[in-house]
């Protein structure tokens, strides 16, 4: 036998080795990948429920379903005390018809993003589709503008930064109360159980019952989380019978620290409570 003969042999014998190898491996492996696929399929399952069950957010991106956010002119918005901006569709026009949601067809809300300044506005659509409304940014920082509406029956909530130049300091969140002081002196107390969130009004200690409709229902409510400023689904209680309540359903779509912004009208104007939540009841 020469050598090459011999290294012919050796190479074809750990060729049989390997082929056993794997053939063995092959004989073992279905089962081990049937565990494993098991495995990825329960995962799967149990994914797509927490996905289900879960409510989502909204607010987080300028551009959603075909619809895009866009400020008409940044400087003016900064400085004259106006912001003019419009939804866009995917080719770039101008969207013109909107649908009356809680009374209005475009809601503006705006807040800093350490979560002071909170405004809730109304524009005024022009002519040629877009929205105007003053808007008066009082401190320097990173806002986010929320435009909430509907459009062909969908509703949409499309966010935005603005930045106003100058020194920053960022406001502490305040810690998490069950009570809060509208600017206008009335106290406002919150109540809490896993589907709904109940706010009471006092003012000099008595309960308020003579709420006024805003915006078609008892109160309005804006819920954001803190850390990436998502905005939650929150629907009124129609049932008013409860006299002096007013009342949401909110479903916190994480644990995680929330700013609600009450908003509820007596006397003719609007006042606003503003509440620090921690921990809700994501799971
Ligand atoms: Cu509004």
């Amino acid at each position: 036998m020469n050598s090459l003969l011999r290294v012919a042999l050796f190479l074809g014998l750990l060729g049989l080795v390997f082929a056993g190898a794997s053939l063995a491996g092959a004989a073992i492996d279905p089962d081990v990948d049937r565990e494993t696929a098991d495995d990825h399929s329960s995962g799967g399952e149990m994914d797509a429920h927490a996905t289900a069950g879960q409510p989502t957010v909204k607010g987080l991106a300028q551009a959603e379903d075909g619809l895009r956010l866009v400020i008409d002119d940044r400087r003016q918005a900064t400085e004259s005390g106006r912001i003019a901006f419009r939804i866009v569709d995917d080719v770039g026009a101008t969207v013109r018809d909107f649908d009356v949601e809680h009374d209005r067809r475009m809601h503006l809300i705006v807040v800093r993003r350490d979560l002071s300044g909170f405004q809730h506005l109304h524009p005024r659509q022009t002519a040629d589709g877009g929205w105007e409304v003053p808007l008066r940014l009082a401190a320097a920082g990173s806002y986010r503008l929320f435009a909430d509406f509907s459009s062909g029956g969908e509703p949409h909530t499309l966010g935005i930064d603005l930045n106003v130049d100058g020194p920053f300091e960022a406001r502490e969140l305040p810690e998490p109360a069950t009570t809060a002081l509208t600017e206008s002196g009335y106290e406002v107390r919150l109540a809490e159980t896993p589907d709904e969130v109940r706010f009471t009004v006092f003012k000099d200690g008595t309960r308020v019952r003579d709420i006024e409709p805003y915006l078609g229902a008892r109160g309005h409510l804006v819920a954001l989380r803190e850390g990436d400023l998502a905005f939650l689904h929150v629907h009124p209680e129609s049932d008013a019978s409860e006299g002096s309540d007013i009342r949401f359903a909110v479903e916190y779509p994480s644990k995680g620290t929330y700013r609600l912004f009450l908003q509820f009208k007596v006397d003719g104007r609007v006042h606003t409570a503003a509440f620090t939540r921690e921990d809700g009841h994501g799971d």
